[in-house]
């Protein structure tokens, strides 16, 4: 397993072949995801069944032949044993109640202890393990700003209002509430490693929101400790951080003790490779598989030809896979990859 494509990438050893999974492969645009979806209940009741969440995180390697699985989860599973209700709602999407307004709402928010809080996270990594042996399994954790971003907003949010104003107007708050998610994300992440995942993504998703000087002091800090803590760890475990549209925070995060950069399609590859010498996983619009194949060709080629400056290279799209996206595109994505990506 240790020397599986994936892991070599992450590592910058150069592997036969460009590796490649993607974001939010499990997802709505496999009828077989919608159908054991349905079985479930809720979405958050099939994160919480570890049978149906491995048979999920299982599919995309069957489908359309990924390289790697991810563990079948969602950022909000350890927000949930905090304290914190998540509903998705038709047309709105996730509402989180209560909102955090004061530093004592803060206080009473819980450290989840995985093994008691969150057993079948650990049993679905457990499960996925025992039937996945030839490839790696990606664990995963949203990361405090993307996290605090829900907490604050009380679900999605388009100007970040909540999450910049605390930030700003009340620091003691936002210290309080980012250290007890550093922790929170801390314990989950080492629990998943504990129960077996091969390497971990952590998702600041929302990270690209934020100016250069506000993200290295008001949030870098605590990504910084959640990372150095697991390398201090397991320093073997690879660790791939990823934002939406963050290009410009680059040479920050190059300071992060991580070993990939996930980057989406509105940031070039050669602008990235100029500000970071770590392994690059990404980076095609999701939009490119409603195109022609030839189209698609042209575009992973040209993704692949760059990358091959960089330590290593994951080949993702830039952001989650579009739920209407036909599977037989997203296999094509993937034949494709292997095809031009013979190194
Ligand atoms: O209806 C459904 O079936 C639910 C759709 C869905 C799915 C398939 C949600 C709701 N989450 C997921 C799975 C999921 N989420 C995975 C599984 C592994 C995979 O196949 O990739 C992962 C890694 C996530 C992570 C996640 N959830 C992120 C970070 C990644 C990203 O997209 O930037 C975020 C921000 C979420 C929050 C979330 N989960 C679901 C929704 C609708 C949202 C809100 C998104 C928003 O605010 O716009």
């Amino acid at each position: 397993m240790k020397d599986h494509p994936i892991l070599k990438a992450a590592r910058g050893e150069k592997p036969d072949y460009v590796p490649i999974w993607i974001m939010r492969q499990a997802g709505r645009y496999s009828a077989k995801y919608r159908e054991i979806r349905a079985k479930a209940g809720s979405f958050m009741d099939l994160c919480r069944n570890p049978e149906l969440a491995a048979e999920v995180t299982l599919l995309p390697i069957h489908e359309i032949g990924v390289d790697a699985a991810i563990l079948f989860s969602d950022i909000f599973v350890p927000v949930e044993k905090m304290g914190i209700n998540i509903e998705f709602v038709s047309g709105k999407g996730p509402v989180l109640s209560p909102v955090v307004k004061t530093v004592d709402d803060v206080e009473t928010l819980k450290v989840p202890e995985p093994e008691e809080d969150l057993p079948y996270v650990i049993e679905t990594i457990q499960l996925i393990k025992k039937k996945l042996t030839d490839r790696p399994l990606i664990g995963f954790s949203g990361a405090p700003f993307t996290l605090a971003s829900y907490i604050l907003e009380g679900g999605s949010t388009k100007d970040y209002l909540a999450a910049k104003t605390t930030m700003w107007n009340n620091p003691l708050l936002w210290d309080k509430l980012m250290t007890r998610l550093s922790e929170v994300v801390t314990k989950y992440l080492i629990s998943q490693i504990e129960a077996g995942v091969d390497l971990i993504q952590i998702f600041d998703s929302w990270m690209g929101v934020l100016s250069k000087e506000e993200y290295k002091t008001k949030v870098f800090p605590y990504t910084e400790r959640i990372v150095n803590t697991i390398k201090g760890k397991y320093p073997e475990i690879p660790i791939i951080h990823f934002g939406v549209n963050s290009g410009h925070l680059i040479e920050i995060n190059d300071k992060l003790n991580v070993d990939v950069i996930g980057l989406d399609w509105r940031t070039d590859i050669p602008f990235a490779l100029s500000k970071t010498d770590k392994s690059i996983q990404g980076n095609l619009d999701p939009v490119t598989l409603f195109a022609e194949d030839y189209i698609i060709e042209r575009k992973v080629g040209k993704i692949i030809e760059e990358g091959i400056a960089a330590r290593g290279h994951i080949f993702n799209l830039g952001h989650g896979i579009l739920p209407k996206t036909d599977p037989s595109k997203a296999r094509f994505l993937v034949d494709t990859v292997h095809r031009l990506g013979k190194l």
